[in-house]
């Protein structure tokens, strides 16, 4: 039950203003009416009125939005650590591909499961996520690559979200990778097209999202999915940009694309056409990090046009086996040299933007009581620490 709160004595990084990084109030509060934050603002100023609320003291603490982990993959079967392995021992990627390795073994391990078998397997990180102040976060399909499993994949993010106290947002890829033995175009037309409305027609789907490059899908490809999208009044994001130029960010920009999600080889074209369509572009560091990427994205060029930035694990079991927004954080300042204050925007503002959701991503009156506070005296320490987690609490809707 959401409860009535005065938390006091906290440093508060708002998140409000973007020109203003952190947007730190120093000894501060914040007044929660059930799910709602209803007061900001100084220690020393909370009103009367709310003198019946149960208070609570954080002095030396620091307060945040709850985080915000914008794109996972986090329903899939099986892992890849054989994979993993058997390349570090010096294996090519034919052997590999033989053994049965890559994307294909984690969509047959995937087909295979059941959706009690995916929901076990998912709860793990689910529950990761949230010991690290997650609040929302968004899950994909994209390892069914047939009409029942790209459903069955959705229908198992939609249960996380009845599982455990996270908000769960859904992302149809069923334009993920081309089954093995199909041509892409008429998977596209046959199988992917066809799952989409149905998994729209079962209220399984919050967004669309595909994946443009040379080993998935083209432009014309994507554009048919878009459409589609757009018809069933859908917003779109797309994998873009991550392995090559290939049009995807100006696709995306065009579709008015929530997010265009990678973009290492984004050019400042694409960042002006990422800014006019006032599309977040999502920086995934845990997969420029597994597959030794040497490009990195145009964060100056995005900087300069005003494009929002935000940061995602990317949690999946090939590119991007990372269970730690916190070391997002801190791996898209150390390899994309993000400031600290970009770095945290990235997991609250920004990254709420690159879901469309308006209600939380900062603390400000009217917004969703999902807050993360910590055992830490400065912001910086955030994205500052590998591997360390000073969470204290975490408030999902006003419940601590
Ligand atoms: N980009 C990636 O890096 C992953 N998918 C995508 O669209 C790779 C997924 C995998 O290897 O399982
Ligand atoms: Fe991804």
């Amino acid at each position: 039950m959401p409860q009535h709160f005065v938390i006091s004595g906290a440093k508060i990084a708002t998140l409000v203003h973007e020109a203003y990084g952190y947007d730190l109030l120093e000894d501060a509060a914040i007044v929660v009416d059930g799910d709602t934050v209803a007061w900001v603002g100084p220690s020393a100023d909370v009103p009367s009125s709310y003198s019946e609320f149960e208070h609570q003291d954080h002095t030396g603490r620091l307060i945040t939005p709850a985080l915000i982990d914008c794109h996972t993959h986090i329903v899939h079967g099986g892992n890849r650590a054989r994979e993993f392995e058997m390349r570090l021992n010096g294996a090519s990627y034919e052997e590999i591909a033989r053994a049965g390795g890559g994307i294909v073994s984690t969509v047959a391990a995937t087909r295979g499961a059941s959706e009690a078998e995916l929901l076990q397997n998912a709860l793990p990180r689910i529950d990761a996520l949230i010991a690290q102040g997650v609040a929302t976060v968004e899950i994909k399909s994209g390892y069914g690559l047939d009409h029942d499993t790209e459903l069955k994949m959705l229908r198992v993010a939609r249960a996380l979200g009845r599982a455990r106290p996270i908000r769960v947002v859904t992302s149809f890829l069923g334009a993920h990778a081309v089954p093995k033995g199909n041509d892409a175009d008429r998977y596209i037309d046959d199988v992917c097209i066809p799952a989409l409305r149905a998994a729209h027609a079962e209220g399984l789907v919050d967004a669309v999202d595909g994946f443009c490059e040379g080993i998935a899908f083209d432009t014309a490809q994507i554009a048919r999915v878009f459409d589609v999208a757009q018809e069933l009044g859908l917003p779109v994001k797309l994998h873009a940009e991550q392995l090559s130029h290939l049009g995807g960010t100006a696709l995306a920009a065009k579709y008015s694309a929530l997010s265009a999600d990678h973009v290492e080889y984004a050019t400042e074209e694409d960042a002006k056409a990422l800014a006019a369509s006032g599309t977040v572009a999502v920086l995934l560091p845990g997969a420029f990090y597994t597959i030794h990427e040497t490009q990195a994205p145009p964060v100056q060029a995005f900087r300069d046009n005003g494009v929002s930035m935000a940061v995602g694990t990317d949690w999946n079991p090939g590119s991007s086996p990372l269970g730690s927004i916190l070391l997002a954080m801190n791996m898209a300042c150390t390899l994309f040299r993000l400031t600290p204050a970009e770095a945290l925007a990235g997991t609250t503002r920004n990254a709420a933007r690159a879901l469309g959701l308006k209600d939380c991503g900062v603390i400000a009156p009217g917004m969703r009581a999902d807050l993360a506070i910590w055992n830490v005296s400065d912001p910086a320490e955030l994205s500052y620490g590998i591997g360390i987690n000073p969470l204290h609490r975490r408030m999902f809707g006003g419940v601590l």
